[in-house]
């Protein structure tokens, strides 16, 4: 058959073309909107009993927005002249992605693009290039009805890309006032996480004098941005993105959970995405039902009673016992994977949080540490630190200085002997990964540093101890034992107490801890009375222990990247086009640094209220690159909520050290239609259900 002939067939050009039916079927979806957005026009409504605890410094440098109040989105079918003359107006309209792609991305796009060009199909929308660099550079494109079409319900940030520039100085802040004013921007979306969201408020102040109005939209997948009110009542429960990217996440890994309850070899280490906070992880556990599932909020928050009840002389508070260390939390793996063991099971999933380490308290003070001796560096030099030592072997040197200094000097320092010689201990890799490049934000970039290697490395090492010690052994189903010594001829119940330490009342026989090797088995065995010093081991017997050898095989992922280019879930669909009209309804009605968010995402669509939170309230004081800035407040996993209670509460029963099944949960693929995909991340229906339990509205 010729090839080219072959590939001119148009069957054989259907089934290799880049768009496929389910593609052409996803585009075609159109989402439901909120009932608000049925209605010809929106107007604002302020909510005046909600407030927020406002920081000083955020009412000293963003004067003209700190006073802006909640408001909630209503529908009305008709305008006054003057009210609808300014709705309707033809606007220039600039949107922004900010920070990492996050499922959902386009229909906020698509929301803002359908809404204004009902309001008057005159309307320009203008896409900005790779992020805000092309804010700075004045780098767009119009968003026409074709390119909008082509992007409907798909992942990614493709149309117009993304990226991490941050606007946070004189000069970009005033590229970007010439680049708003040269296209007659009327409004600009930034969409983008805590950081661009905080750049958005800088921004509308900025603008503020030029008429130009500045609206954020909360994106991210790691779902660190929530927003309650001074009263902790939830305001916006989740960012969009989440959820499809804890779907993906959840996917994969429940298939790892099938794959290794059925070839029972394999322990699957999976890291997942989600910079310090545990959001994801969280879900992933509800989804998967995973055997061990770390929460790095909880890890913080453990408190050993043990070592403060010790009786201490001077009566002083032992404060190690407060938080976790690195050691300890591989002690608690490997306590799961032993007493998985002991039912035969040498196999399961650990879902870890690409951000455990923070919570760890040692790893913590490096981090701290380390950002601060690189800011300052970048403060005080010419060259910023990383270009000044490219190596880590530089950047080694550079450390063991800064001791040496410190130490001759007599000071104490921000990095001591004491440092110096823990953060020598450390294994290579991970003193490369602790001093890997901030990002433009001064994050430390927790995707970049093999978290799960450092915690493996260590559960590894303690495992092995526990082996030759004789506590880590696979136990043998008593059925089989009897099956294998019986049909060798032997006596089952003449070598059974000899060899286990449970024979014959448990139903998975431990061997005895000081049976670590042939050698120490025919002791054994001598010992008992039923063999010679000259005699072999019986080949049963031989059989038998080789059985109770522990295998810890292991088989690393990392779940980021794949989940954040997902196409997203119905869920991320319905939020992402509803944010997308709410956007544009804030700007319609003349609003400035608010953020488009809905309210009641944790109850079902009929209940989901567009609203627009103010932004400058929001912001708090943290230390960002050796410095103090305003930023919003990431949120973390509350160890309080239901959601991660639980978790808790099921911790042991999914870990399933007993014999029998595991109890994995299958969530299944991310689909957009089909009534059976649940409609929202578990940890918001869990935490509504509780709500509802305590007639908490
Ligand atoms: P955003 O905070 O910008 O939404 O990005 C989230 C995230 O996916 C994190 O989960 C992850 O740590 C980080 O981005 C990875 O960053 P990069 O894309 O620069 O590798």
């Amino acid at each position: 058959m010729n090839m080219e002939a072959f590939l001119k067939r148009p069957d054989v050009q259907v089934v290799t073309a880049n768009e496929n039916p389910e593609l052409l079927e996803r585009r075609q979806y159109r989402p439901a909107t909120c009932a608000v957005f049925q209605k010809p026009f929106t107007v604002l409504e302020a909510c005046g009993q909600t407030t927020f605890d406002v920081d000083a410094e955020a009412r000293r440098q963003l004067p003209d927005i700190i006073d802006n109040r909640l408001q909630r989105v209503c529908a009305v079918d008709a305008l006054g002249e003057s009210e609808k003359a300014n709705y309707c107006k033809k606007r220039h309209i600039g949107i922004v992605f900010s920070g990492g792609p996050a499922p959902g991305g386009h229909n906020v796009i698509a929301g803002i693009f359908d809404a204004a060009k009902r309001a008057n199909p005159e309307t320009v929308l203008h896409g900005f290039l790779m992020g805000p660099d092309g804010v700075i550079e004045n780098q767009s494109v119009v968003l026409t009805q074709d390119l909008v079409d082509r992007y409907r319900n798909l992942g990614g940030f493709t149309m117009i890309k993304t990226g991490r520039t941050k606007i946070d100085t004189a000069e970009k802040m005033a590229l970007s006032r010439q680049t708003l004013k040269k296209l007659g921007l009327d409004a600009l979306v930034v969409i983008g996480g805590d950081d661009s969201n905080t750049n958005a408020a800088f921004l509308a102040q900025e603008m503020l004098r030029d008429g130009i109005q500045v609206i954020g939209v909360p994106k991210t997948i790691d779902g660190d941005i929530q927003v309650r009110d001074a009263n902790g009542k939830t305001l916006c429960a989740m960012s969009f993105g989440f959820h499809t990217a804890a779907r993906a996440f959840s996917q994969q890994i429940s298939n790892l959970c099938t794959d290794c309850s059925s070839d029972v070899k394999y322990w699957h280490i999976c890291k997942v995405m989600g910079r310090v906070a545990s959001h994801l992880a969280l879900e992933v556990a509800l989804q998967t039902h995973a055997n061990i599932t770390l929460i790095g909020e909880d890890l913080a928050d453990y408190v050993d009673h043990q070592r403060l009840s010790r009786p201490k002389a001077d009566d002083v508070i032992d404060y190690s016992a407060y938080g976790m260390t690195l050691r300890h939390l591989s002690r608690i793996i490997c306590d799961g994977i032993v007493r998985r063991a002991e039912v035969g099971k040498n196999y399961g999933v650990i879902v870890i949080p690409e951000g455990v380490l923070e919570f760890i308290n040692e790893i913590q003070v490096f981090i701290i540490k380390l950002n601060t001796i690189i800011a300052d560096y970048n403060q005080t030099h010419d060259r910023d630190f990383h270009t000044a030592f490219s190596y880590l072997e530089d950047k080694l040197e550079y450390l063991r200085r800064l001791a040496r200094d410190i130490r001759e000097k007599g000071e104490l320092g921000i990095w001591n002997t004491r440092d110096e010689e823990l953060f020598t201990d450390l294994p290579q890799f991970f003193q490369e990964g602790l001093l890997t490049e901030r990002d433009s934000h001064g994050n430390f970039q927790f995707s970049l540093v093999e978290t799960d290697k450092v915690l493996m490395g260590l559960v590894k090492d303690y495992l092995n101890i526990l082996k030759e010690k004789g506590e880590y052994k696979t136990g043998i189903q008593k059925g089989y034992y009897r099956e294998i010594l019986e049909k060798g001829g032997l006596d089952p119940d003449r070598y059974g107490p000899i060899l286990f330490r449970n024979y014959p009342q448990a139903d998975y026989c431990l061997v005895k801890p000081d049976i670590i090797s042939k050698k120490t088995l025919k002791q054994a065995l001598v010992k008992g009375g039923v063999l010679t010093d000259e005699q072999g081991i019986p080949k049963p017997i031989e059989k038998t222990f080789n059985l109770s050898v522990p295998k810890f095989k292991t088989q690393p992922h990392f779940y980021g990247y794949d989940g954040r280019g997902s196409d997203p879930t119905r869920f991320d669909c319905i939020y992402g086009y509803n944010l997308g009209l709410t956007v544009f309804s804030l700007i319609a009605n003349g609003d400035t640094g608010q953020m488009a968010a809905i309210r009641n995402l944790e109850k079902d669509f009929s209940h989901w209220e567009p609203i627009g939170i103010p932004i400058a309230p929001l912001m708090h004081l943290e230390e960002r690159k050796g410095k103090l800035a305003l930023v919003i407040e990431k949120s973390v996993v509350a160890v309080h909520s239901p959601a991660f209670r639980v978790v808790k509460a099921f911790r042991e029963k999914w870990l399933a050290a007993t014999p029998g099944a595991d109890h994995f949960r299958r969530p299944g693929p991310i689909r957009f239609t089909g009534k059976s995909e649940e409609d929202r991340p578990i940890t918001l229906m869990l935490n509504d259900l509780w709500n509802g339990h305590n007639g908490i509205t």
